[in-house]
């Protein structure tokens, strides 16, 4: 018989070595004919099946409102000053993508960790926030700089309205927003932000869509798929960022000495 030399690569995800490209075995033309949407695409590439369209549904909303967010956030803000330094689109891309981390954007994937595993382990909001300021962590997905419990986030009213409406569970949104209730009693800005909305969200999808094991859904928040969904998002917008400098023909950026406290 044939001897296979041992390759040094496994891939699971797509294979382009017949007459067209396949995505998690289904061809191109088929995601074109059948009119697929990216979060078809998303669904075949990430998690190696085609979802119901409710789920592909919340990951093009996801993807949709998570796009942009003004120039001001820490994302936009690097990439113009880079775009302004005269660098090419994907510097200026990845200076605003290496931005997205714990407090910005990047907060997704532990947002679905803790909320998970408090829920799970039948945890009151109070006890579950009361041992995360002990350990000193701040509760992932709550607290925003501008949203506040009386001017909410637009994004995550959305995105909790779809939710309600089509998942068949919102188990863990619902335990996010009472974790969210009692935030609020101590702080006004201690909202359930769009990472924490995501976060919870995907969780309902993960368990409510009855397409996932217990063993996969706990490999996904373990690996931390989700943070993926903003880098993708926001990469939209960063891309926009970068035009926008560059069609005004913006200056190099100097930050105005008086916006600076120099001490000893
Ligand atoms: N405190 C987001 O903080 C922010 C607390 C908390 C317990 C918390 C903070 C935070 C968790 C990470 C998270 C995603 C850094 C945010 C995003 C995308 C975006 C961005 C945009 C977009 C804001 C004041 C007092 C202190 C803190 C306490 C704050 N957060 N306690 N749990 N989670 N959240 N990130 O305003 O007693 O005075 O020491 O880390 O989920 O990134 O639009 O801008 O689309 O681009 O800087 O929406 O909440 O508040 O640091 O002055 O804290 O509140 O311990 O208490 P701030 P601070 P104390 S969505």
């Amino acid at each position: 018989g044939k001897v296979r030399a041992p390759t040094h690569i496994i891939s699971t995800i797509s294979d382009d070595r017949g007459e067209e490209p396949c995505y998690g075995g289904v061809p191109m033309s088929s995601i074109v004919e059948q009119g697929f949407g990216v979060g078809d695409v998303i669904s075949l590439l990430w998690f190696k099946r085609s979802l119901p369209r409710y789920c592909t549904k919340f990951i093009e909303i996801c993807i949709m409102l998570c796009a942009d967010h003004g120039p001001c956030v820490s994302g936009a803000h690097n990439t113009i000053v880079t775009a302004r330094a005269g660098k090419d689109l994907v510097s200026s891309l990845v200076s605003g993508l290496l931005t997205i981390g714990p407090r910005f954007g990047g907060a997704i994937d532990d947002a679905a960790r803790y909320f998970k595993d408090a829920y799970d382990r039948g945890l009151t909001p109070y006890e579950f926030v009361e041992s995360m300021k002990k350990k000193g962590i701040r509760v992932p997905g709550i607290g925003h700089r501008i949203k506040r419990g009386d001017n909410r986030d637009k994004r995550v009213e959305l995105l909790q309205l779809f939710a309600r409406t089509n998942f068949p569970s919102v188990k863990y949104m619902e335990y996010a927003v009472q974790v969210e209730t009692y935030t609020l009693s101590k702080a006004n800005n201690l909202v359930l932000n769009v990472d924490g909305a995501i976060g919870s969200l995907f969780l309902d999808l993960l368990a409510g869509s009855g397409m996932f094991t217990k063993q996969e859904i706990d490999e996904i928040v373990g690996i931390g798929y989700l943070n993926g969904l903003f880098v993708l998002a926001r990469s939209i917008g960063l891309i926009g960022h970068t035009f926008d400098q560059k069609r005004l023909k913006q200056p190099l950026y100097r930050h105005p000495w008086e916006d600076v406290l120099y001490t000893k």
